[in-house]
């Protein structure tokens, strides 16, 4: 018999097509909760799950008691309880590599909109308020040249830092729990106590996953030790930062600027200030959307889940304990 898989996430025909051959697939579109009672249902049965954007608890993972492995289509995991994976010998798949780069596109997007304050311009002319010549009270501040911050060293900030370091001349600082010596040679890159970091950055670019260690990374003490003219990104997640300490370091001055393309609860709500800031640029978590990469994406869970459950080692397994299997 087949082995059966739930998919929540977006799958192209072609990519079902390819599951189907090997598996029983159902499909769960616009799936809201793990609440939703066909899918609980269909949990009983299922030896695989693909998507993302679900949280998936323990009490999630007691209703698949033959679940063998899933196949996140998102390259973070913060949404995963790994170590219950691990315990259950269930193994977790994500998607790097494939959304490097797009989501490093995502991180200077918001690094040039925010310094030269395109959304608030872009907002301005259709408001009709382009009278006149602009002037000081319309510019924004240079990006070449200057200091890029990175909280976080991996593979998307360093893709993020080459964009910075090759495309506009900049001078790359990390901070990140090992040293990168090949991103050093490289990129001219030097690593930083996080508290230096903080006070030398023109721009504090944020790129760690989030985890018990990195839940509010950055609050009011850390905003305050940026510069007044600092302009802060978060490409990475929104629990990484205390939102309200960033609002009220908006508010006071003691940064310039913010990119954010994540935050604490997302959707974000409209009682939000953030969105409806000047010097705010607000991204609905946009960082890997591109056609051309969720469909990457969606295709390294399809190769990741069909490896998994063929007894195969996934390509980008997260949680290597659970292999091989007992
Ligand atoms: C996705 C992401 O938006 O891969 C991640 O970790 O944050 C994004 O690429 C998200 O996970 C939904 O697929």
């Amino acid at each position: 018999m087949k082995k059966r898989i739930l998919a929540y996430g977006r799958l192209n025909d072609e990519q079902l097509r390819e599951l189907r051959r090997d598996f029983h697939v159902d499909v769960f579109t616009n799936l809201e909760s793990a609440d939703d009672p066909a899918f609980r249902e269909a949990l009983g049965e299922a030896h695989g799950l693909v998507g993302a954007s679900l949280s998936i608890t323990p009490a999630l993972l007691d209703a698949a008691p033959q679940l063998e492995a899933i196949a996140s289509i998102s390259v973070g995991y913060d949404n995963y309880p790994v170590e219950e994976l691990t315990r259950r010998g269930i193994l977790l798949c994500n998607t790097p590599d494939v959304l490097t780069e797009t989501t490093a596109d995502t991180g200077f997007l918001l690094i040039m909109s925010a310094a030269r304050r395109a959304v608030e311009l872009a907002e301005f002319i259709k408001h009709g308020e382009w009278q006149t010549s602009i002037g000081a009270a319309q510019f924004g501040s240079d990006v070449h040249g200057k200091t890029l911050g990175m909280v976080g060293f991996g593979r998307i900030g360093a893709a993020i830092a080459r964009r910075g370091a090759l495309g506009f001349g900049m001078r790359i600082l990390y901070s990140n729990a090992s040293p990168k010596p090949a991103l050093e040679d490289e990129l001219g890159a030097r690593r930083r106590e996080l508290d230096e970091l903080l006070g030398e950055a023109d721009f504090v670019c944020v790129t760690v996953p989030l985890s018990a260690e990195t839940e509010r990374l950055i609050g009011a003490r850390e905003f305050a030790l940026m510069r007044d003219s600092a302009i802060f990104v978060n490409i990475a997640r929104g629990k990484v930062v205390d939102e309200a300490a960033l609002i009220a370091a908006l508010t006071a001055g003691e940064i310039r600027a913010a990119g954010l393309d994540v935050f604490e609860r997302e959707p974000l709500s409209q009682d939000s200030p953030l969105p409806h800031m000047a010097n705010v640029v607000a991204l609905p978590h946009i960082g890997s959307a591109t056609h051309e990469t969720r469909t990457a994406m969606a295709q390294r869970a399809v190769d990741n889940i069909t490896r998994a459950l063929n007894g195969q080692r996934p390509i980008s397994l997260v949680n290597a304990a659970a292999w091989p299997r007992a």
